[in-house]
């Protein structure tokens, strides 16, 4: 079944970054992100084979910062 996690990243400061980031998550198998400019958080579907570390190296790999939002 799919997980879900919210995610707090920084850095983004335009809807560029936003699509960065979605399409950054997108590329992990099985996995899908809205993220919200605003309010600086990401809404992550995720299955159990991807983990929570690996969610946030791809955004660190864009180029923000993320966390787990518990
Ligand atoms: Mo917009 Mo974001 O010009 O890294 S893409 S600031």
């Amino acid at each position: 079944d799919l997980q879900e996690v919210d995610l707090a990243i920084t850095g983004m400061t335009c809807a560029s970054c936003v699509a960065r980031v979605e399409k950054k998550l997108a590329k992990l198998d099985g996995v899908s992100a809205t993220v919200n400019l605003a309010t600086e958080k990401a809404r992550v579907s995720h299955p159990p084979t991807i983990t929570e570390d690996e969610l946030l190296a791809a955004v660190a790999s864009a180029g923000y910062e993320a966390s787990v939002i518990t």
